[in-house]
């Protein structure tokens, strides 16, 4: 039998590689300069003992020395924190070409949704070489999403959608840990990576059984909720049209604008009064507790497919406040004044 010791966990993402390296280099940083404290001291302790026919030279400053043992450190720490910044930012914007999947946590499971309505528990079916994007949302308390062999680990919130990326290298199966205690079982809430070739996961995919993908499912949802008596594409609508509404920005009543994210999207249903788009009544009745944290997800799933369906012109957002195209670019000028690229703060807590 062969003795193992896995210092690291297997590398199977494209991040995996870089994160191992610059925490590499900060072991390295870090050893090296202890090893180089502790032989300094024991030295000094060796060449400057007491003894009796020696007497010691007062030195007052030394600029150079000052100079040097300022710079150094800056110099490491400045390379520590440019390196560090760009991985993190590289870690935290998954690129736009990424295949979506969306994963709710619970006590004590996880669960996930495919672009094409396929679900699955506890486990998570990716393609290798793909950028994926994992949409996390947690429907009680605070989770984590860790997957050592890729290098990602999120917190999972609830009310708020939080983001996960990584591009799978390896074909294999990986451990999906909560790493947040989360009550009783949390030890258990336990699942599994699988990264698949494309046409393993293309026939994967065809085998699960799906009743229609998450936009159409949502799109039986709106139907359902009777969320179309109100919003309609024609101008009788007392709600305004959700067609190509996904990704733009929104005047509101207090005359704020926000961008129509997930989180927006989610807030409207679950708090309509919270941000109120400006020229309509605020009579949007709460459909908290009716919706689930999936149902919300297919649904939001539907308003991005209205959007990328080439619609005619949104008729009835033609209040005077209505935004145009050629008005995006100041909006987004505005809002990045405002430092309000995000919209949603998650809908204040009751209780
Ligand atoms: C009683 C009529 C009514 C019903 C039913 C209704 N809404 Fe609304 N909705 C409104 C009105 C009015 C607004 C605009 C005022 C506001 O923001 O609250 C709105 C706003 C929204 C917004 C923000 C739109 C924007 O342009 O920024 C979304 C998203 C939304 N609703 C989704 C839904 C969904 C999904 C359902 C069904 C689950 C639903 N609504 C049911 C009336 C309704
Ligand atoms: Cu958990």
């Amino acid at each position: 039998m062969q003795f193992q010791l896995p210092l690291f966990p297997e590398q199977a993402s494209k991040v995996a590689g870089q994160v191992d390296a610059f925490y590499l280099f900060l072991v390295l940083i870090t050893t090296f300069f202890s090893l180089l404290i502790a032989v300094l001291i024991l030295f000094f302790i060796v060449k400057y003992r007491q003894s009796p026919d020696r007497k010691a030279v007062q030195i007052h400053g030394s600029t150079l020395l000052e100079i040097v043992w300022t710079v150094i450190p800056l110099g490491i720490s400045m390379v520590i924190f440019i390196w560090g910044a760009v991985l993190y930012y590289h870690i935290e914007n998954p690129p736009n070409n990424s295949l979506e999947i969306y994963g709710v946590a619970k006590q004590w499971m996880w669960k996930f949704q495919h672009p094409g309505g396929q679900r699955e528990i506890n486990s998570l079916h990716v393609p290798i070489g793909r950028p994926v994007k994992v949409t996390l949302i947690s429907q009680d308390v605070i989770h984590d999403f860790f997957v050592p062999a890729f290098r990602v680990k999120q917190d999972v919130l609830p009310n708020r959608y939080v983001y996960s990326w990584f591009t799978p290298t390896k074909p294999g199966t990986y451990h999906l840990f909560c790493s947040q205690y989360c009550g009783t079982n949390h030890s258990a809430m336990i699942g599994e990576v699988v990264v698949m070739q494309p046409e393993d996961y293309a026939e994967w995919l065809a085998s699960g059984k799906a009743e229609g993908s998450l936009a159409s499912q949502g799109e039986k949802l709106f139907q359902e909720f009777s969320c179309t008596t109100c919003h309609r594409p024609d101008s009788g609508a007392r709600g305004p049209n959700l067609q190509g509404l996904y990704g733009r920005p929104v005047r509101l009543t207090d005359n704020r604008v926000v961008v129509a994210d997930d989180n927006y999207i989610r807030e409207s249903i679950l708090s309509p009064n919270a941000k109120v788009v400006a020229g309509f009544q605020p009579i949007m009745p709460t459909f908290q507790g009716v919706v689930s944290e999936e149902g919300l997800i297919q649904i939001t799933e539907y308003i991005k497919h209205m959007s990328q369906q080439e619609s005619e012109p949104i008729n009835n957002r033609s209040t005077p406040t209505e935004i145009r195209d050629n008005e995006v670019p100041t909006i987004q000028q505005e809002l990045q004044q405002q430092g309000n690229t995000r919209p949603a703060n998650p809908p204040e807590k009751k209780k």
